[in-house]
């Protein structure tokens, strides 16, 4: 297989192929404008803070996680997204998340489990309050982020529809509304956007059900009202907006493996030993210090290792990608 690196092309780098040529043609169209001003230095990192834009979330307690990790800044985290369904640009989400109507919403859940049903979001805001924590997790792609999410652990919800023994995966698929979300209407991906773990992946305590971030509920570029957090995996993995979640026997197939398998594998754990076939997976670039600074060097599960690496004992790590 031929494969061509392009270790300086920014949205080529952080962007599945046929994303980042509708993007170039969409750029080309409009003059490049959006191009000149993602080349423009970001300011450095804050400590965490409520930014006070979003309806805060009472009564969190923050676990140890992370603690000695410091936040990236609010503004970058929320305004350098892959969203699709809210356009193909970097910027795009951030500029249509008003598109995205959050409620009423609910989360079906189903396939093999003895309870199968629905839960609100409002319920699962309230109900596990007890749960609800603030993780401080790294996040990473080819630029890596550290965030202070606020979720409950997925495990808590999908404990409550009683998975049977033929639950071997989870298949968790995001939000369908093309009337209202510009990206739905262009076939970039197929949509929905579907994501899947497998069963213990899912059930793992660092899987994370996300209602917020940064003390507030989540902004829509970021996956309002609820989205998935595997923090030792790559950024796809994370499906936003998600209305549905269902246990199968088998591995589901998901949206990047669906249109590209040469490209994206279903487990896309965190592996600088792995490259992409279009670019190095070694170095990340930390997001907010511009896209000229420094590379640090990528863990193995993002630094999860010691968390999650008895998932995947006895795997082919170079194989099952
Ligand atoms: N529904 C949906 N979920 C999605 C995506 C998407 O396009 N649609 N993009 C994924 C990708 S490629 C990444 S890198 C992360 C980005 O999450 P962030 O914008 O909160 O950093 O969301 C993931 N979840
Ligand atoms: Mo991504």
């Amino acid at each position: 297989m031929q494969r061509i690196r392009i270790p300086s092309v920014p949205s080529s780098e952080i962007t599945p192929r046929p994303v980042w040529e509708d993007r170039r043609r969409f750029l080309r169209a409009a003059a490049g404008g959006a191009a000149a001003a993602l080349l423009l230095a970001r300011p450095g990192q804050a400590a965490v803070s409520r930014p006070g834009r979003l309806a805060p979330i009472a009564d969190l307690q923050e676990t140890a996680h992370g603690k000695d990790l410091k936040p990236t800044d609010y503004d970058d985290f929320t305004s350098y997204n892959n969203f699709v369904e809210l356009g193909v640009s970097k910027e795009a989400p951030a500029n249509n998340a008003h598109l995205l109507r959050t409620r009423p919403w609910t989360l079906k859940v189903e396939g093999e489990c003895e309870a199968p049903g629905e839960i609100g979001i409002e319920d699962i805001l309230t109900q596990f309050s007890q749960e609800e924590r603030i993780y401080r997790l790294r996040c990473v792609e080819t630029w890596a982020a550290v965030v202070p999410w606020v979720g409950v652990p997925l495990s808590l919800v999908l404990a409550r529809f009683k998975p049977t023994s033929k639950a071997k995966f989870v298949e968790l698929e995001s939000i369908s509304d093309p009337d209202r979300l510009p990206g739905q209407r262009r076939p970039v991906l197929p949509w929905p956007y579907v994501e899947g773990l497998r069963i213990d992946e899912a059930m793992h305590p660092l899987t994370l059900l996300a209602t917020g971030c940064y003390g507030e509920v989540l902004p829509g570029q970021n996956g309002a009202p609820l989205r998935l957090v595997v923090p030792w995996k790559y950024g796809f993995k994370s499906a936003k907006s998600i209305v549905r979640i269902r246990f199968v026997e088998e591995m589901p197939e998901t949206t990047w493996v669906r249109l590209q398998p040469d490209e994206y594998g279903f487990y896309a754990n965190v592996n600088p030993t792995v490259d992409h076939p279009r670019w190095s997976q070694a170095r990340e670039r930390p997001i907010g210090e511009g896209l000229f600074a420094r590379r640090r060097q990528t863990q193995m599960f993002n630094g999860y290792a010691e968390q999650v690496a008895d998932l995947y004992r006895g795997m082919d790590l170079s194989r099952h990608y």
